[in-house]
């Protein structure tokens, strides 16, 4: 059984200052992973204040890249910095993480498709560790270097590793439907099509309905809950919004 858990950017650091992790919120889903008994976990996690501050600073996004190598690397290192906090934090809790830099072990190619060195991961994972991934810049031919984002890494690891669930713990506690209540299970974009926007925008408009319709495409069932309910997410409970294509 394989699951792989993305930490949201803002639930493990606080937003409104740049660089700051914020202590309580990681803290609680340290210990939420480690006393639960989920075996085969891969972690990725977000950038929050770290890695977007630079990203804006040198102009780097997931399509437009850049050659700077100084700030690829300013990029770089504050998500590193983040991971060693996340890394470290784990591993007092006993849980036995070690760090996978997507710069080191990926790249794109000319047209945006990512690959991997998934070999590291799995290993990881067949050895008992819990292999942690960030948000990182990534090289990709013919831009330089842009920016890959923790849940393009989900969607790649899924399929990689053949993930069993899928489980991301963000700020908010599902997919809201037009009334505002958190809707359990999506099977189709057009079950809340109209509460995202509509189907047809969902590319322009990113953001939620984005999230859905990559979650759609796993192949795994992937949920999207708030950090009060990761405790249950990690026991196999069905939390937030079930996104299951
Ligand atoms: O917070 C962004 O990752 P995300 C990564 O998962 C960088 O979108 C370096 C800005």
């Amino acid at each position: 059984m394989t699951t792989i858990l993305k930490l949201g950017g803002s639930v493990i650091t606080d937003k409104e200052t740049p660089e700051t992790v914020d202590d309580d919120a990681l803290g609680r889903a340290v210990d939420a992973v480690a006393e639960s008994d989920v075996s085969g976990l891969v972690l990725v996690h977000g950038a929050g204040s770290f890695g977007h501050h630079y990203a804006d600073k040198h102009g780097v996004t997931p399509s437009n890249g850049s050659r700077d190598a100084a700030g690829i690397w300013a990029i770089h290192d504050s998500m590193r910095r983040l991971n060693d906090e996340v890394v470290r934090r784990l591993q007092e809790a006993d849980v036995p993480a070690l760090p996978v830099h997507p710069l080191s072990v990926g790249a794109r190619d000319a047209d945006s498709t990512l690959s991997l060195a998934a070999d590291s991961t799995a290993t990881m994972l067949a050895e008992g560790f819990v292999p942690v991934l960030h948000g990182d810049v990534i090289a990709q031919i013919d831009a330089g270097a842009t920016i890959i984002s923790g849940d393009e890494l989900v969607a790649h690891l899924a399929r990689e590793v053949d993930a069993d669930r899928v489980g991301l713990c963000s700020t908010v506690p599902g997919v809201y439907d037009e009334s505002g209540a958190v809707v359990p299970r999506i099977t189709d974009l057009d079950d809340v099509a109209d509460a995202l926007g509509g189907a047809e925008t969902t590319d322009v408009t990113g953001g939620m309905a984005a999230k859905v319709r990559a979650l759609l495409e796993l192949g795994a069932p992937a949920s999207i809950f708030g950090p009060d309910v990761l405790d249950g997410f990690l026991a196999g409970h069905s939390v937030g919004t079930v996104v299951d294509g």
